[in-house]
Order: structure tokens, then sequence, then C-alpha cells
């Protein structure tokens, strides 16, 4: 029987090496420059996360998991082999490999990673909220369409998320990078679109001056390295049309202090955290703490 690892909040594995002192954190800090760029603009890009034998080894997992025979599948909050809504495209999309594998599950305590997430939530306390896998195969991989994060996680209050996506491939713009939308996380909260419909399904939301504002740039990025962006930045890919697969992995967070906004289930398989609780537990662990001012 597979261990469900949600239960253990700390590494369990050799991947990472968590830092004993102060001097071993700066090696992970982001600049000042990084942080004023990533408020201006609602993201920063081109991060170091993983080494090539780490990226390797989640690539190993990946392949594993990704069969739904796998005995640890039902422990993921959602699995779509497919979830385009394009009949000749695919897009893999699952949450919750953390709870099964060693490495999909040590990548929340990545030093360079909970240390980059602290800085860019205002030195906060940083909780875990989920991961995702988004691949696309070569040839007839599906878009995800332009949608702000957050929009999909109202269930969780205030706004104070952030996600990391990470690459498990060399990502440009044949094989479906992700496009940003330089500082449309000032825009407020949009509606939300199906997620791998309509790549232009937001664009109906958009005021006449969000439209003519809207400038999407590509961020291609090496394997593992990671991009992080403000959950109200909008934000999607491309087809992938090249003869190269394109898969990544996605780490979201919000400061320690988010609440549930709903007393319905939030995550399938997770018990209901009623509204105005606060969001923690087996399910939602501190991945860095800073202590209180
Ligand atoms: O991997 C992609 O193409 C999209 C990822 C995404 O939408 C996200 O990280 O929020």
């Amino acid at each position: 029987m597979t261990k469900d690892l949600s239960k253990i909040h700390q590494l369990i594995s050799d991947m990472f090496k968590w830092p004993s002192s102060e001097e071993e954190w700066e090696q992970y800090k982001l600049t000042n420059e990084q942080i004023a760029f990533f408020k201006q603009y609602g993201y920063i890009s081109d991060i170091k996360i993983l080494e090539e034998w780490q990226v390797d080894q989640l690539n190993a997992e990946l392949a594993e998991i990704a069969d739904p025979s796998h005995p640890g599948h039902d422990f993921f909050y959602e699995f779509h082999s497919n979830e385009s809504l394009d009949s000749n495209s695919v897009l893999f999309h699952s949450l919750g490999q953390w709870r099964i594998k060693e490495g999909f599950h040590d990548i929340l305590w990545n030093p360079a990673f909970v240390m980059a997430a602290s800085q860019l939530l205002g030195d906060r306390s940083v909780r875990f909220w989920h991961d995702q896998l988004f691949c696309k195969p070569a040839h007839h991989g599906g878009v995800v369409a332009w949608h702000q994060d957050y929009s999909y996680w109202t269930a969780t209050t205030p706004i104070q998320h952030l996600t990391c996506w990470v690459g498990l491939d060399d990502a440009n713009i044949d094989n479906g990078c992700l496009y940003y939308v330089p500082e449309s996380h000032n825009w407020g909260l949009l509606k939300k679109p199906d997620l791998a419909g309509d790549m232009e399904g937001l664009i109906q939301y958009l005021t006449d001056e969000q439209k003519a504002n809207f400038k999407a740039i590509p961020i291609p990025l090496k394997k593992g390295y990671g991009v992080f962006h403000h959950s109200l930045l909008v934000h999607g890919s491309h087809e992938n049309k090249s003869e190269r697969s394109r898969r990544a992995f996605v780490l979201n967070v919000f400061s320690d202090g988010t609440l549930s906004n709903s007393d319905k289930v939030i995550l399938t398989g997770v018990p209901i955290i009623k509204k105005g609780e606060k969001m923690e537990g087996q399910f939602f662990p501190l991945l860095f703490e800073v202590p209180e001012k």
C-alpha cells in the first residue's frame, strides 16, 4: 500500500538540505530588485529551483504516477489524463502528487522555493495550498486558457496567494511556454473561464481598457528554473505542436493566516474546513515560518 506522504511535514529524502543557519539561507534570497520587479509587473522569472538530476528524478516519478493504475492514485485531489476541451489536443493536469511520491513531496520544502515565496508574500510565513502538474505532449498539447489563479480559489480568503511554476522540460514558444500579461494583477478579480477550454474565453469579461492593455509576453524557461506569479496575474499558454513535450509542476501557497471561505469540500478527499476557520492541518502544512514581529 502506498503511504500518504501528506502526514509528513518535513523533508523525507536527500533531495534537498534544509539550511541550519541564517548564513545558509542567504544564498536563496531574492534581491530587492527582483522583489520590486514582482510588485510592479506581477511576476518574476528565471529563478533556479532544481538541479538537472532533481528534474530527472521528478520526471521519473511523473512517468509512474501518470499511470491511473498506480497504487497511490486515490491520493490525487484531481487527475485528468486529458483535461482539454478540444478533442484533438491533450492536457494532462493533476493536483495532489505531493501525497504520493517522495520527490514531489520534498519539493515543497525546497529552500530556494520557500525563501523566495516568503519574500514575495511580503516576508510572511508560507503555508501550502496545493500542487499541480501541467503536461503537454509533443505534437498535440492543449492550451491553458487565459485566467487568474485566484478566480478558481475564492473558497479561501483573503487574496494572499502565490504560484510558482517550474519547468520539467525546456519551455519556449514552440512547445507551449507560459505567457504573462504584465501588470494585470492590478485589474481586480475577473470571472473564471474554462481552464482547458477556449484560449480567449477570458476576453469577454475584460473592460475596453483591459483589452487595450492586454499585451501578453512569452516566458521561455530552461528546465529546473521557475517563475513566481501573483494570484491575480492573467496568464495562459498556447498549444504544443512541436516535437518536444512540455511538462511542468506548480506549487501554490498562501500566507499563513488564510481562512476558509466555504462550508463545502474544497479539495476532493480533504475534510471540510468551516468558513472563517484557518486553513491548516494535515493537508495545508506550514512550509516556512517567519518569527512574529
Ligand atoms: O502550465 C501551464 O501552461 C499553465 C500553468 C498555470 O496556469 C498556472 O500555473 O497557474
